[in-house]
């Protein structure tokens, strides 16, 4: 049996790397699918093959952690891709993608994209949200504007912080994931696309996710998605994926507060004092209604 690494997925074949960094074409075998279980990019296998093109993976190996979107086994970091502008900076999307990775305990890291596009009152508007996140503890990066200040900006960093690990780039349409990854390495030739004007969105211009090997680490280039729902998330626990709430619970009067109208509550206090930006609880408590909202997923017959 060999064994490997998938490092692509694409119309039901897995890419499986080896040791050796050869790169092996594979199908699941057929017993996955009636077990529903889907190989991910990431996902270590033991696999058979008698050629490159003819594979067979017969064993998932356990997984540290699975993100579902988008879909990658055993993550180390996340890397947020925000554009500065087009698409439009948004708090709110931003803050979605960060409680996704803290409710899976996979570290974020934020870089900026697109601060060419930006003029000086908008710039300032950026480097404030910098430094409020910076204060909960989130690395903000605010990408460099040329290529070759991008490349050499991104080498020192991870050298300095993230080698040998998988890396997820994550964000919108749009944001720049692919493009910065070929300013990496123009090798890559990843597909970019344009924006579309009308719509101040990204055309969804990657279509499957992708590992390639770069600054010492894998990283993952993959399709950008805005649409994000807490499926998997309880409203108690909401908060503890707000690290600076979360740093507060002791502080409030009832334990389990949830930070609405519960008298003695530390974090409304916080937010009156201007320690923590009224946006990032405007934030909390739209996404705490959205999970109240939420259909029941798993309801049986009989249950109401
Ligand atoms: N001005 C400017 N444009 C950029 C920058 N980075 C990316 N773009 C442009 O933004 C558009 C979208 O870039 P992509 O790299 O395709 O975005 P993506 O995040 O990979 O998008 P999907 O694959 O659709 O998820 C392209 O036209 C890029 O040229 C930047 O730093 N500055
Ligand atoms: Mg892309
Ligand atoms: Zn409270």
């Amino acid at each position: 049996m060999q064994k490997g690494q998938i490092t692509k997925a694409l119309s039901g074949f897995y890419y499986v790397t080896d040791r050796s960094n050869t790169i092996y074409q594979t199908r699941a075998r057929g017993v996955f699918r009636k077990q529903k279980i889907t190989p991910l990019v990431g996902d270590y296998v033991e696999f058979e093959s008698g050629n490159q093109d003819e594979g067979v993976i017969q064993k998932l190996l356990e997984r540290k952690n699975e993100l579902t979107r988008p879909q990658v086994a055993n993550v180390d970091i996340g890397i947020i891709i925000m554009s500065a502008a087009d698409p439009k900076f948004s708090n709110q999307l931003l803050d979605r993608f960060l409680i996704m990775l803290e409710s899976k305990h996979i570290k974020p890291i934020i870089f900026i994209t697109k601060m060419d596009l930006l003029d000086h009152d908008e710039t300032i508007k950026i480097k404030k949200y910098q430094k409020d996140y910076n204060k909960i503890g989130y690395q903000m990066v605010l990408i460099e504007k040329t290529d070759k200040e991008k490349k050499k900006q991104l080498e020192i960093l991870f050298n300095e912080q993230f080698k040998n690990n998988l890396i997820v780039f994550m964000g919108q349409s749009g944001a720049g994931k692919s493009t910065l990854l070929n300013v990496l390495n123009p090798e890559l030739e990843l597909k970019t696309g344009e924006t579309s004007q009308s719509l101040g969105r990204g055309k969804h211009t990657t279509r499957h996710v992708e590992l390639v090997p770069l600054l010492e680490s894998l990283i993952a280039d993959t399709p950008g998605f805005s649409l994000l729902a807490f499926d998997e998330i309880e409203q108690e626990s909401l908060s503890e994926y707000f690290p600076e709430m979360w740093r507060l619970r002791s502080d409030c009067k009832f334990s389990g507060c949830l930070h609405l109208t519960e008298p003695g509550c530390a974090v409304k206090k916080a937010i009156l004092e201007g320690e923590i930006p009224e946006y990032r609880y405007d934030n909390y408590r739209l996404f705490l209604e959205e999970i109240k909202k939420r259909k029941p997923k798993y309801r049986r017959k009989g249950e109401s």
